[in-house]
């Protein structure tokens, strides 16, 4: 990464951990329906691995998503209006924090089911694959998700037709309240390799290294290897669904958490930038400010209204159920 290009992701970052908070202390005040699920400490695998993907490659996630919606390019009023569910939500104000969807920016969307992401990603990137234009699909996973049945089908099937599908595993150890190991021996590099599928393990922390593999596994893809995965290993600084600012201390060991806040994704860039002589101060402080305002705004917009609840839900020309 250049030195503009360190800077450029150190404040996506930035804006997507401080957003992240600001949406914590808003559900813990009662202003957000339904669940949030935060991607704090994920930053640098959603900025790392988008960092690379052309503006035409689709992207899909889960509900772990505003993270990757945003490194997306979407605009952050109009993802922080939709987790409210307001007017001029990315959806309407209609989907909320587990569904957002930005076609424009070629977000495909997230799903609340785990791993449902990962055969509708097989789809598009058989699609891709027929219009021969050389795009890649990335698609975002938790390492719970790869555990799943239609991963190995999604993973079989995509090795066979040589997809261009780029599966990033985003390896954080728990599983909704579970840790990993207690659900599976194989770790989710050793399950994707039985499979024959060929993958990177990097330090999800790290996001030179996660977009230095990032650029190696899409440029593989495109050129019709066939589909990747990379396992970025990482830490959730907050927890599965948390509905405040503090994580419950009963719920993780303290020297895990220890562990992993001394290993913070933030402080890792932030340390790389001064290393260049860049003061990362500034940088964060802008992002900061851009995410003041807009929660400042986002509070301030009205929910939709019911007549809209109708509206944009089908496909022009659909008639709905016969
Ligand atoms: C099909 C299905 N089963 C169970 C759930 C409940 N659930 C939500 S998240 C989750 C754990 C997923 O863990 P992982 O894939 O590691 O993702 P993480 O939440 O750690 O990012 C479970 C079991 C669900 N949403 N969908
Ligand atoms: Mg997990």
């Amino acid at each position: 990464m250049t030195e503009a290009e360190l800077i450029a992701a150190y404040r996506a970052m930035c804006l997507i951990r401080v957003f992240e908070e600001e949406v914590l202390g808003m559900t813990a005040a009662g202003l957000v329906p339904g669940f949030v699920h935060p991607c704090t400490g994920h930053e640098a695998v959603a900025v790392g691995v988008l960092a690379h993907r052309t503006p035409e490659e689709w992207v899909v996630s889960y509900y772990r998503c505003h993270g990757h919606a945003l490194a997306c390019g979407s605009d952050p009023l109009a993802v922080m209006r939709e987790i409210l569910t307001r007017q001029g939500g990315l959806c309407g104000g209609k989907g909320g924090s587990m569904h957002l969807a930005d076609r424009a920016n070629r977000f495909l969307g997230a799903s609340s089911i785990v791993a449902a992401q990962l055969p509708i990603s097989a789809g598009v990137a058989l699609n891709e694959q027929r219009a021969g234009d050389g795009r890649a699909v990335v698609v975002f996973c938790g390492d719970g998700a790869l555990g799943a049945g239609v991963a190995y089908e999604t993973l079989t099937t995509a090795r066979h037709l040589r997809l261009p599908l780029l599966v990033v595993c985003e390896d954080n150890g728990w599983q909704d309240h579970t840790p990993s190991h207690e659900v599976s021996s194989l770790s989710p590099a050793e399950l994707v390799g039985g499979l024959g599928v060929g993958h990177r393990l990097v330090d999800g922390n790290d996001v030179v290294e996660v977009a230095s593999a990032a650029a190696e596994l899409l440029a593989e893809c495109r050129a019709g290897a066939g589909p990747r995965v990379l396992v970025a290993r990482t830490y959730l600084r907050h927890f599965h669904a948390q509905s405040g600012r503090d994580v419950p201390p009963e719920y993780r060991p303290a020297a895990e958490v220890d562990h992993w806040r001394g290993r913070d994704p933030l402080e890792v860039a932030a340390n790389g930038l001064l290393a260049l002589g860049v003061d990362p101060a500034p940088v964060r402080a802008s992002a900061a400010e851009e995410v003041a305002g807009v929660v400042a705004d986002a509070l301030a917009t009205p929910e939709p209204e019911p007549a809209s609840a109708t509206t944009a839900v089908a496909v022009a020309g659909w008639a709905g159920p016969a």
